[in-house]
């Protein structure tokens, strides 16, 4: 048996949920969770440098199968030597399988049990998907850690039809173990469906633990569901996942359900939503969010976040990042995703040290109170 590429150790348990502290040791070195992992799509965070998201102090960054394979094409970055060095980023990577984009961005969709054709968004060719070609061109990629390819769908739909759904998600992430080509250095991860149906969850969760993956995602959630709903199927869900993989949230970003995520056994997360918001001027704070671009910030010297030790908030003002945004000039959406992703970041750790501490719920009480959330 060769050993797994991806592992997970446990560290503490918090002692009044089910938040834990552990870490992830992958083929690009071990780092500590719960994490948030910065989304870069097209082999890049956009605005954001390598050399910058090292500075913050970033652990894994995401890459998507669906984009590359479409543009440059997984087999160029292959010839370059694989996706770390194609972007010169030299910790973990991620790979969605496109199973999401596929439904999400492709036009005129057809599922069929060998996979999904649909059309190419950038030039209207149709295309083929299956799990198969998803383990080649992840593999093609290099990436420490791939996704199966599963079928996403919108939340409330019948329970037949996703019954259904979920059945070839297994079967599909079965022919993708299969197809997978190199399991010393790649680990895969199986996708849980089964939307909001208990028995649903049960089952995908139970088809792929038997298959023994290294880690597992929760996926088809954050789809516009309330995040009272998607608490209650974490809730039945994240206890049916072993407790010695990593267990990843898919798509889940705001700093109130990464906390509530926390809490109930997730130990990674991702999602634009920290990057695509500061391309518009808004920024997560310590207060609230805070639009830039509003006009009582024309004479503001103050930083962004007077509590953010990040480069922006320590160099630059609010009125310098308002003159930029409304004079479009670009390195406003640098400095603004900067401090977002730090912010983002900045918080994890901190949720860490209160998972340590066994002060998690204080730690909830205190970001619910000040980050100016709603009380869910
Ligand atoms: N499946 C895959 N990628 C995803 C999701 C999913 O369900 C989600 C849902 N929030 C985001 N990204 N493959
Ligand atoms: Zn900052």
């Amino acid at each position: 048996m060769t050993e797994p590429a991806i592992k997970y150790r446990l560290i503490h348990e918090d002692k009044h949920t089910g938040a834990r502290l552990g870490e992830i040791i992958t083929p690009h070195g071990t780092y500590p969770t719960p994490m948030f992992m910065p989304v870069g799509t097209q082999a890049s965070v956009k605005n954001i440098s390598t050399r910058e998201l090292k500075e913050m102090g970033a652990e894994f960054i995401l890459g998507n199968t669906y984009h590359l394979w479409l543009r440059p094409g997984d087999e160029l970055i292959a010839e370059a030597g694989g996706l770390h060095k194609f972007m010169n980023w030299d910790q973990p990577i991620l790979t969605d399988s496109g199973g999401f984009q596929v439904f999400s961005l492709a036009g005129n969709r057809s599922i069929k049990e060998e996979g999904v054709t649909f059309k190419n968004h950038l030039n209207g060719d149709t295309m083929f998907l299956s799990p198969e070609k998803a383990m080649s061109i992840e593999n093609n990629l290099g990436s420490d850690v791939m996704m199966s390819l599963d079928e996403a769908i919108p939340y409330f739909e019948t329970y037949d039809y996703v019954k259904n759904s979920v059945e070839r998600t297994s079967r599909w992430a079965e022919r993708g173990l299969n197809a997978h080509r190199r399991p010393e250095d790649q680990g895969l991860f199986g996708i849980v469906q089964g939307a909001g149906f208990k028995s649903l969850r049960k089952q995908s969760a139970a088809d792929l633990v038997s298959m023994d993956f290294p880690g597992y995602a929760v996926g088809g959630l954050s789809v516009g569901e309330s995040k009272v709903e998607m608490n209650r199927v974490l809730d039945f869900t994240t206890p049916l996942l072993p407790a010695d993989k990593p267990r990843y949230l898919m798509g889940v970003g705001s700093a109130d359900s990464l906390i509530d995520g926390a809490m109930r056994g997730i130990d990674m997360f991702d999602c634009v939503l920290p990057t695509r918001i500061a391309r518009k001027g808004t920024l997560m704070t310590h207060h609230g969010r805070l639009v830039v671009k509003n006009g009582k910030y024309k004479a503001d010297f103050r930083p962004i976040d007077d509590e953010c030790d990040c480069y922006v908030c320590q160099n630059y003002t609010r009125a310098y990042l308002r003159h930029l945004f409304n004079a479009n000039e670009l390195h406003g959406q640098n400095l603004a995703s900067y401090h977002n992703l730090y912010f983002l970041l900045k918080m994890m750790e901190d949720l860490r040290t209160a998972i340590a501490n066994d002060q998690v719920l204080e730690f909830r009480e205190m970001v619910f109170a000040q980050y100016g959330f709603d009380q869910v």
